[in-house]
């Protein structure tokens, strides 16, 4: 099935699953490996704030740096600029598996595995503002601070969105973004500058930059203490403090599959700070494994694209399973650890099919099979 991606899918829906203020990236419809601006999902615990970026400043402030500073988008915008591809994924993509395959339904959004997306980010990295602005030796940390509305749940006010980073990945890898994919950032992402924390927990990526503030003392927030931390049995307070994404995969659509004719699957995979080492596909829900081809780019903390031939000899319900390790030696376990706010569903997904009667034209036993004609 060819089919344009500027159009619209073929039931007359648009590019997303809805969740309220929340849109999730649809996988019944041909993902490309960079995510388009416009099929990226989105993540608002408020509204966007519309932001004037003439007036638009970022603050650094905090007893973590000499002095305060104040950078333009322009300002910025004169620092050597880098550009990565880099995924997004929101702590919360695959919640909903949680009660499809464990039967543990988990409050919140109920996402499938759409809330992730790749894109080629463009922006300064963090530790250069940081350090322009007087780093003190001392800091230990930088608050990102959104300037989207202040956020109230149930009557609390929470103030405004924020999570503190901790300084080593401050000055790793964390970016200061004003271009997705080469387009300056859409509104919903975060216009006109946000934080990109490859390979963390998407609420580490702070939208509509307004204020870092970077301290010589640990500051926590509501989005590390409350909220982006494991709760429940079994956890204790060092392990649930959330940072580094798992390691997951997916099968794409498959189209129709027959019995005695040869199918390319195709899917994807990914991992957080790591690249992916392998992908395993099951065809029997997970009794034998056979590794796939891995193809395309494979950078780290964005996702890979995965192939194999399959060519199934009986009719009727099968279950696809994959299984991706990653370079960190991580692999998707069956069953993913549960918590009371459905985070981080690593589990391997299972994807059901039937296999079809053979279309062919009945052949001669013994004579390989040619493809039915399309029409
Ligand atoms: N200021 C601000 N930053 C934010 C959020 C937000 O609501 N406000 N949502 C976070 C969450 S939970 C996620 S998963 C990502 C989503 O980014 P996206 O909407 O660009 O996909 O942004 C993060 N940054
Ligand atoms: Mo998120």
């Amino acid at each position: 099935m060819l089919r344009d991606h500027r159009d619209r899918p073929v039931d007359g829906g648009d590019w997303f699953l809805h969740h309220g203020t929340d849109v999730e990236t649809r996988w019944d419809e041909d993902v490309p490996h960079l995510t388009p601006n416009d099929r990226f999902f989105v993540r608002n615990h408020t509204r966007p704030p519309v932001i004037d970026v003439e007036t638009w400043r970022l603050l650094v402030t905090g007893d973590g740096v000499h002095g305060e500073a104040t950078y333009s988008l322009a300002d910025l915008q004169a620092f050597t600029s880098t550009t990565v591809e880099r995924a997004l994924e929101c702590t919360g993509n695959g919640r909903k598996l949680f009660a499809d395959q464990q039967g543990a339904t988990r409050p919140g959004t109920q996402w499938g595995l759409g809330a992730i997306g790749v894109a080629r980010w463009t922006g300064v990295p963090l530790r250069t503002v940081l350090r322009h602005a007087g780093l003190r030796d001392d800091a230990v940390q930088v608050m990102p601070v959104g300037l989207d509305d202040p956020f109230v749940e149930d009557g609390v006010d929470h103030g405004r969105v924020r999570r503190p980073l901790p300084m080593e990945k401050a000055l790793d890898d964390a970016l200061i973004a004003w271009e997705m994919n080469s387009e300056p950032l859409p509104v919903d992402h975060g216009f006109p500058a946000r934080l990109v924390v490859p390979g963390w927990v998407g609420i580490a990526s702070i939208k509509w930059l307004g204020e870092l503030r970077v301290t010589t003392s640990i500051v926590d927030s509501p989005w590390n203490t409350t909220w982006y931390r494991m709760h429940g049995e079994g956890w204790s307070d060092e392990d649930a403090v959330l940072d580094v994404m798992p390691v997951k995969s997916i099968i794409d659509v498959t189209g129709r599959l027959e019995a005695g004719r040869m199918s390319v699957l195709r899917g994807r995979a990914w991992s957080g700070e790591a690249t992916v080492s392998v992908v395993e596909l099951s065809t029997d829900g997970g009794a034998t494994w056979q590794e796939t081809t891995l193809t395309g780019p494979n950078e780290p903390s964005s996702w890979v694209e995965w192939e194999h031939a399959w060519t199934p000899s009986q009719t009727g319900p099968h279950e696809l399973v994959t299984r991706a390790t990653d370079s960190r030696g991580r692999r998707q376990p069956v069953q993913a650890p549960l918590n009371d706010d459905g985070y981080l569903f690593s589990a391997s997904v299972r994807h059901p099919v039937t296999v079809a009667e053979s279309s062919l034209v009945s052949s001669p036993a013994g004579t390989p099979g040619r493809p039915a004609p399309v029409g």
